[in-house]
């Protein structure tokens, strides 16, 4: 095997704070355990529900709060580390670190439908500095631009880590002996693409847009695209965009007329920002509605949802021209 750099001597080499290589190393790790829990399924007792609602008044499963528990404990024990938020917790937790610097903010385990059927799930992650060592909710309300980092580990067919800490994207594999093993150094979004990811069983609740611009993929080469399109949906987040930080393809998850007040089901501080970061870093783009990037929202709430439209620079761009 080829020798290849490992995630702490890729951190070292970067020119980041020490605190922040640091919060990320303690990440890097958290997920490890977090992927061995993933891999225990049935014999662990990962499987089925806990029992509980989340603050967004859904089920949780075991494995939502098992994976919520060893990041919140990795980090609050991390001296960095100034506060956590997660999808899971219904407020944010301050570390009381004298010396905390960053805050971080992360949906444990992304795909939880995916777990029963051992299909791919993730954690996602986004950092943000703190503005203080005690941070209070509205700390962390800040827009997706000043992110200083963001990641995801994918728990699929190979553990793999993807990061950026806004100098490109890397990807690393978790490898036999467990070290994050850098396979991937420069992912790059193509810009064009003929593969769209959307759940078609919402197609009637959509807006005219969206409507109109999946019907042109549908048409293929006999429509106005003029190519045929293929189409994926893994029900996690984090495996269809890893999908298209790896060989390029459009993602969406539009508003639409189920819940006509909330703007969308995936919410803007733990997956939109943290992937929006990693798309645009990779060249891609990422926006709520084709055009406005998703950086630039104001967070208003923590648990804020948001549609997100992203991947493919040239194919986001049809969504809204469509
Ligand atoms: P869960 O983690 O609650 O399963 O939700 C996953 C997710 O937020 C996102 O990762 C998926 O892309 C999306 O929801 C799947 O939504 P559908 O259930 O509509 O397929």
């Amino acid at each position: 095997m080829t020798d290849r750099l490992s995630l702490d001597a890729h951190l070292n080499g970067l020119d980041v704070p020490a605190a922040l290589k640091t919060v990320l190393a303690t990440t890097a790790a958290a997920c490890v355990d977090i992927r061995n829990v993933v891999s225990g399924g049935a014999l662990v007792g990962a499987l089925g529900a806990s029992g509980a609602v989340n603050v967004q008044d859904e089920e949780q499963k075991k494995l939502d709060v098992i994976a919520n528990d060893i990041l919140t404990e990795a980090l609050l024990a991390c001296p960095v580390v100034a506060g956590v938020a997660s999808e899971e917790m219904d407020t944010v937790q301050s570390a009381t670190n004298p010396s905390g610097e960053y805050l971080v903010l992360f949906d444990p385990l992304d795909g939880s439908s995916n777990i029963d059927i051992n299909a791919p799930v993730g954690t996602i992650v986004s950092v943000l500095k703190a503005p203080s060592a005690t941070p209070v909710e509205t700390d962390f309300l800040q827009a997706g631009h000043h992110q200083v980092a963001a990641l995801y580990a994918v728990y699929g067919g190979q553990t793999m880590l993807v990061l950026t800490t806004r100098q490109g994207v890397a990807g690393f594999t978790l490898s036999s002996d467990g070290r994050w093993l850098m396979t991937h150094p420069d992912v790059t979004v193509p810009t064009h693409t003929k593969e769209f990811a959307i759940n078609m069983s919402n197609q009637r609740h959509w807006a005219e847009p969206v409507q109109r611009y999946v019907a042109g993929c549908l048409a293929g080469a006999d429509g106005p695209r003029g190519k045929n399109f293929n189409m994926r949906w893994v029900a996690a987040m984090v495996a269809d965009v890893h999908r298209i930080l790896m060989r390029g393809g459009v993602f969406l998850y539009p508003w639409d007329a189920r819940e006509p007040n909330k703007p969308g089901k995936l919410r803007l501080m733990y997956e939109g920002n943290p992937m929006a970061l990693l798309i645009e870093q990779a060249g891609g783009k990422a926006t709520t509605d084709g055009v406005q990037s998703i950086l630039d929202v104001i967070p208003t709430e923590l648990h804020q949802r948001i549609p997100v439209a992203l991947g493919s620079a040239a194919e986001v761009d049809q969504i809204v021209s469509a």
